[in-house]
């Protein structure tokens, strides 16, 4: 096994030379990754492969529901068939790919790696937490037998108690199977964390992407509940006759609305605490710089999952919220661009003066530092309720979300797919194949979703097959922006498949990082390492004349 030695660190990283030894010690078979393995890092591989397919199920919703947006009328796909494409691919994208992929996936692989340890704390809870959503995947599959729930992912009473109602119940199957999931994963990783470090791991020597994997974790432990009961309540309505969400029967549907956006505005967070998380670890590492801010960092994800627990209601603002509560959640919602903010000030601070070397994973990273903030901002303008009440439901919302969490999560998986592609799988990603999907995933992501912005404030609800004529030269603009969105993932699936069979093989730490999965080879053996290793820098000390360097111990 190679150590690096830090002294050679502050020069900007040759490119790693060819290796040609496989590695001798035993390693998982193709057929493995289909069974029930409590290996951690097969089940990060789980779940990200997992991840990688439903992305292209949600993609390819997306882009019928783009090519029926390309004229004004309903000509592609029939209305109730939009609906259900609609309701699915926002369920899809966020519960099948990007959480399940940035902490399922990378969360799974890598913290264990991060901390030193040989395991996550549950092996067989954490194995039976990922085979709970291949069922769930399956019901919602099944759901479009019967249509496919119709009401959108929000999926609010009293449309989603009259529409489609096996489809609606199967859906619901669907999301408490995934948030059970996530529950289990969310204690794992905690008790992991807390209990599972090497002795010589402080909390605040941690990697910064196990401060973002705790903050996700406690959001998804105190958030799934709440919807699981809104979900369940919804279900007695449609089978049972129960009256929670009929308001002629006693019932509100501004309960449904609590329960829900209780839990899905933090699982915002959910899914970008993560790719923040891979944004600490990729900048430093190709800047060659020690992280600015690191201690703020840490704590800003405790403050976001915090803070972003009591946005909730900025969801409700038109659903004859008290003008109180307005103001109170106009005012929380603000206070969460504070910790945001000291996270992005602090990677610019990273960057600032670097040696930068613009790997893939670095351009996607850089990328999502201008997608975040500019999806940021326009957050920002819907905490005001003067405003949101002009532009809710509307395509400034579609665009301005699609920024955060396609600018955001899906940028910053690339990065991390791009950083620990080597350490996952012993081969390089091909560099020229990922600027090619950069640049391409760049630009079609601003095309697909910046006009968004203007066919909402010239009034274009969101939800609709059919719109005014007035609105079609955006609409076509945007399709032709998700062709090219579309067109990118060629490149990069190409490139992960044939690298992963043939790509040039990497040794254990190609790009001479400091934090502790680079200590292990490339895959790394099945118990992680021979000895357990001993931390004794800091995870970012790059440039930092270090006469220490991780040593192994008994
Ligand atoms: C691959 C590129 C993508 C394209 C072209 C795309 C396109 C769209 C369009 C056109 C809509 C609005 C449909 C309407 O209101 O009538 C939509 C809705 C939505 N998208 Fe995407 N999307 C993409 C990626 C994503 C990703 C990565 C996520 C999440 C991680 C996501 C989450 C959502 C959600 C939650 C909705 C709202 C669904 C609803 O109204 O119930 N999308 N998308
Ligand atoms: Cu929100």
């Amino acid at each position: 096994m190679t150590q690096t030695n830090p002294r050679v660190i502050a020069q900007p990283t040759p490119p790693p030379p060819e290796i040609e030894e496989v590695p001798s010690y035993r390693m998982w078979k193709w057929y493995d990754y289909f069974t029930f393995n409590v290996d951690h890092k097969l089940i990060g591989i789980q779940y990200i492969v997992m991840g990688f397919i439903f992305y292209l199920v949600g993609g390819a919703m997306a882009i019928a529901m783009r090519t029926e947006l390309r004229t004004p009328d309903p000509d592609f796909v029939d209305p109730s068939l939009y609906n259900a494409l609609l309701t699915n691919h926002g369920t899809v994208m966020i519960f099948l790919w990007v959480i399940p992929t940035t902490i399922g996936g990378f969360g799974n692989y890598f913290i264990p790696l991060m901390i030193g340890a040989r395991d996550m704390a549950f092996p067989k809870l954490n194995a039976l937490a990922f085979w709970l959503n291949p069922p769930a995947a399956l019901l919602l599959a099944v759901s479009f037998i019967y249509g496919g729930a119709q009401a959108g992912w929000t999926s609010y009473p009293p449309l989603s108690e009259i529409t489609a109602p096996q489809a609606q119940v199967l859906w619901v199957a669907a999301l408490i199977l995934i948030g059970t999931s996530s529950i289990m994963g969310s204690l794992n990783f905690l008790v992991t964390i807390w209990k599972m470090r090497v002795p010589s791991l402080p909390l605040l020597k941690m990697p910064l992407f196990c401060w973002s994997i705790i903050a996700a974790a406690v959001i998804a432990l105190i958030g799934t509940p709440p919807l699981t009961i809104g979900l369940l309540l919804l279900t007695f309505d449609i089978l049972f006759g129960t009256s929670f969400y009929k308001p002629d029967a006693g019932g509100t549907v501004v309960l449904y609305q609590h329960l829900f956006w209780f839990y899905s505005h933090p699982a915002v967070y959910l899914m970008v605490l993560p790719v923040f998380g891979v944004m600490s670890e990729v900048i430093p590492v190709y800047a060659r710089k020690p992280i600015f801010g690191y201690t703020a960092i840490a704590y800003s994800s405790l403050a976001i999952s915090f803070v972003g627990l009591f946005v909730w209601v900025h969801h409700m603002f038109t659903s004859g919220t008290a003008p109180w509560m307005r103001m109170f959640f106009t005012v929380s919602t603000l206070l969460v661009a504070i910790p945001t903010g000291v996270k992005i000030f602090s990677w610019v601070a990273t960057l600032w003066q670097g040696k930068i070397r613009y790997t893939s994973a670095m351009l996607f990273a850089v990328g999502l530092l201008s997608m975040f903030v500019f999806g940021g901002i326009t957050g920002v303008t819907l905490a005001a309720v003067p405003f949101d009440l002009h532009v809710h439901d509307s395509y400034y919302i579609v665009g301005h979300f699609h920024y955060v969490l396609f600018g955001g999560s899906v940028f910053g998986i690339y990065a991390g797919v791009y950083h620990w592609f080597p350490k996952m799988t012993g081969r390089f990603l091909d560099e020229r194949l990922g600027k090619i999907h950069f640049v391409m995933t760049f630009f079609g992501t601003h095309l697909t979703f910046l006009p968004m912005h203007n066919l909402g404030l010239s009034g274009m609800p969101r939800r609709i097959a059919m719109y005014d004529p007035q609105f079609q030269a955006l609409n076509q603009l945007c399709t032709w922006g998700a062709y090219l969105l579309a067109l990118s993932i060629v490149p990069f699936y190409f490139n992960v498949i044939y690298s992963w069979i043939k790509g040039k093989r990497s040794s254990g730490n190609p790009w001479n990082a400091l934090t502790l999965e680079w200590t292990t080879d490339s895959p790394p053996m099945i118990e992680n390492w021979e000895v357990l290793p001993v931390v004794t820098t800091g995870p970012y000390d790059y440039g930092k004349d270090r006469q220490e360097e991780v040593r192994q111990t008994d």
